[in-house]
């Protein structure tokens, strides 16, 4: 079966790609990920200045999923622009993921990355981590106001990383804030923030940032993740491509992911836990789903999951 895919006129040749985070701050691991079977480089999400980020152990996988509070360990958005012409020489897209610690900063950095010329930027409302800032994503009006602000500086598609939202009017106010805004494509979701893992036999927390909460990942979200998916997908009448994030561990979850209209995934901790080789075993997984199903593509089963 065919697993490439397109989103926003670009050709990805393969669904999978790595989630913005996951093994892509340096320039050491977004080569891995342009030797390795990937379908794109995501970048970290980067700010101005480089980071160091929170103080370790900052991520802890665990069997059912991981939870994380990096916050926000980068480059900066100068060292990413200058890596990005080396990047394309693995001939495939590159996705600049920017953030920033307030409005301004995500301007200066779409602004100067674009100009780099990645192929998609994906703009973060979503980060969870930084102490004493809330999530954008989670705020209707500061969201509409950013995207107004950045839109008219990216050149390239532009897509926007959500956190997962729990209520159907939430999903309605940013489905129209989305259609407001002339997005590309969404990325979801984000982790599920402000979680918190205990450990009971050293009855301890198990990261050391903001007293051990942080956002969770992997497995244990997959059914927050496809509701988020399956919602955006039904409130925008499928018309803006989605790139499905959160507990796709076997190709199955793929498939998953993808009737509730993803065109394409991204890994994160499972990355983490097993290594750019996970995209092989994705591939494989999925493609023979796909046949065993009689689906020739991904395209093909994009968005038919039935209702009862
Ligand atoms: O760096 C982080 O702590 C982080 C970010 Br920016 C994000 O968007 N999501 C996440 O789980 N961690």
């Amino acid at each position: 079966p065919e697993l490439s895919i397109t989103i926003a006129g670009v050709r990805f040749p393969s669904c999978f790609m790595n989630a913005a985070g996951a093994r892509c701050v340096t320039r050491e691991e977004l080569e891995r990920l342009g030797r390795s079977r990937a379908g794109a480089i995501v970048t970290k999400s980067m700010t101005v200045e480089a980071r160091q980020g929170n103080p370790e152990p900052r991520y802890f996988g665990f069997p059912s999923g991981s939870i994380n509070s990096m916050g926000l360990p980068n480059l900066g958005y100068l060292a990413y622009a200058e890596m990005i012409p080396a990047l394309r020489t693995f001939k495939k897209p590159i996705i600049a993921s920017v953030a920033g610690l307030c409005e301004d900063d995500f301007l200066v950095i779409a602004k100067e990355i674009n100009a780099s010329r990645p192929d998609l930027i994906e703009v973060n409302l979503s980060c969870p981590n930084i102490p004493g800032k809330p999530q954008i994503g989670y705020d209707p009006e500061a969201s509409e106001r950013l995207l107004k602000r950045v839109r008219p500086l990216i050149t390239v598609p532009m897509g926007v990383k959500l956190p997962p939202y729990f209520d159907p009017v939430h999903h309605q106010v940013m489905a129209e804030v989305i259609r407001r805004a002339d997005v590309d494509f969404l990325s979801l979701i984000n982790s599920v923030g402000n979680a918190l893992v205990v450990d009971p036999d050293r009855e301890a927390v198990v990261i050391k940032p903001k007293g051990g909460f942080g956002g969770l990942g992997g497995a244990i979200i997959k059914p927050v993740a496809l509701a988020n998916v399956r919602a955006f997908w039904k409130l925008l009448e499928g018309r803006v491509p989605i790139i499905g994030t959160g507990g796709v561990v076997r190709g199955i979850d793929a498939f998953e992911h993808m009737l509730c209209g993803a065109s394409a995934v991204q890994i994160g901790t499972a990355l983490v836990e097993e290594g750019v080789d996970v995209f092989e075993r994705l591939e494989r997984e999925l493609a023979a789903v796909l046949a065993q199903k009689g689906y020739g593509s991904v395209d093909s089963c994009r968005g038919k999951l039935r209702e009862l």
